[in-house]
């Protein structure tokens, strides 16, 4: 499987929740590398650029609101899949609809409080992680375990 890097973001009240831990636990266990990390609050400007795709829908306004509450931790995680096994990690949108086990069916229960982002594509992942990061932010480093992973 090709090696992708996807954008991943802890949402506001997954920090509330002190979810941290746990979620970045989940891609570590999972096998996946971290190579950037910023907690960061987000300036409406930066919500509504991100969540452009959206700007039409009923529920724009108050996803805005709410992804710039609270500090956020924006990361890029890379591996073989990365963007649909992350998004497999996450679970349905809806955390009603999300299997227990994943990181929405685990911690959460409703779809204004997801507790997390993660890229749907590899396009929207090259969109999204240039959104959050430089080029020079993006760490390129081996881990010793890569050839039992791929
Ligand atoms: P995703 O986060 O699983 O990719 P999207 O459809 O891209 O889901 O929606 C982006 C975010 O917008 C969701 O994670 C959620 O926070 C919010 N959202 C989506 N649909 C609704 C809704 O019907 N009501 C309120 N918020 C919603
Ligand atoms: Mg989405």
């Amino acid at each position: 499987m090709e090696v992708q890097r996807t954008y991943v973001m802890v949402k506001p009240d997954g920090i509330q929740r002190r979810a941290l831990g746990d979620v970045i636990g989940r891609f570590e266990r999972r096998g996946l590398k971290l190579i950037a990390a910023r907690l960061l609050r987000i300036p409406a400007a930066l919500a509504q650029r991100h969540y452009s795709e959206h700007k039409e829908r009923p529920f724009f306004g108050d996803l805005v609101e709410y992804i710039t509450s609270g500090p956020v931790l924006a990361m890029v995680w890379e591996g073989p899949g990365a963007v649909s096994v992350a998004r497999a990690m996450m679970g349905a949108t809806d955390p009603q609809k999300a299997t227990p086990g994943t990181i929405r069916g685990d911690l959460a229960l409703d779809i204004g409080h997801n507790i997390i982002h993660g890229s749907d594509s590899p396009e929207s992942a090259a969109r999204e992680i240039s959104l959050f990061f430089s080029p020079a932010e993006l760490c390129d480093y081996p881990l010793v375990e890569e050839g039992w992973l791929s």
